[in-house]
């Protein structure tokens, strides 16, 4: 399967950032306005929730035609039939991951070094979340701002590798930043194949509109294939 990364719309459930609106709504808005992938993110509810609203996102997801991902929770992708997960530093790591998941599922992880990153693509993640690009309200206890000078540094060590891997930056991205985001992180043999963003688009007042402009700020990225 080949993911198109370029605007990849990560959700969140809290109320400073629905409003009031139905997490659903929301996503399928932003799934109307052009995001290519969708990550469920959601630290707050427990299982069963989890499940039911990932299988709810799923069926919308699949109208579209975009991938769902679901994060930190393997059990909830298999559960839900998303179509993979995207696991941090402290979750299971990609091996115990790679054994239950079917084997086209789609594995993506967080790093913050460079070192990370190599171990990760070792592992055989299909895509790197490459962050945190710039301190943002939405996670306050992320360990490490890198920047686009650190992204860029990573960006250079994975190009190196020649692995068929996926880069996405995260963090603080916005309307505002991110056509200077994807310029400034290039590195000389790899550059960013989308932004993943969440507030930018799931607490704009309009999430179609918003994710609209994202498409066509990002719209001279080539598709990650
Ligand atoms: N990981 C690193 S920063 C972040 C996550 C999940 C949150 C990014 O949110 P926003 O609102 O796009 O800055
Ligand atoms: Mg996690």
């Amino acid at each position: 399967m080949s993911i198109n990364l370029s605007l990849y719309l990560v959700t969140d459930s809290t109320p400073a950032i629905l409003k009031g609106r139905d997490l659903c709504t929301v996503v399928e808005e932003a799934l109307k306005g052009g995001v290519s992938i969708v990550q469920y993110r959601d630290k707050t509810n427990d299982t069963g929730v989890l499940v039911e609203t990932a299988k709810k996102l799923h069926a919308i997801t699949q109208r579209y035609n975009v991938p769902l991902i679901i994060n930190d929770r393997v059990d909830v992708a298999i559960a839900s039939g998303a179509e993979g997960v995207h696991l941090g530093q402290d979750d299971m790591d990609i091996e115990a991951a790679k054994k239950l998941l079917p084997g086209n599922a789609i594995i993506g992880i967080s790093v913050s070094s460079v070192e990370e990153a190599r171990r990760a693509v070792e592992q055989g993640a299909d895509y790197l979340g490459i962050g945190t690009m710039f301190a943002t309200p939405t996670k306050t206890n992320t360990k490490n701002i890198i920047g686009t000078a650190g992204t860029k540094k990573i960006l250079e060590a994975i190009g190196d590798m020649d692995r068929k891997v996926g880069a996405v930056s995260i963090g603080g991205i916005n309307l505002s930043n991110v056509q200077r985001v994807i310029f400034q992180s290039q590195a000389s043999n790899k550059g960013l194949d989308g932004v993943a963003v969440v507030s930018a688009i799931m607490g704009a007042d309009d999430p179609k509109s918003a994710a609209q402009e994202f498409v066509k700020r990002i719209s001279t990225l080539p598709p990650f294939a």
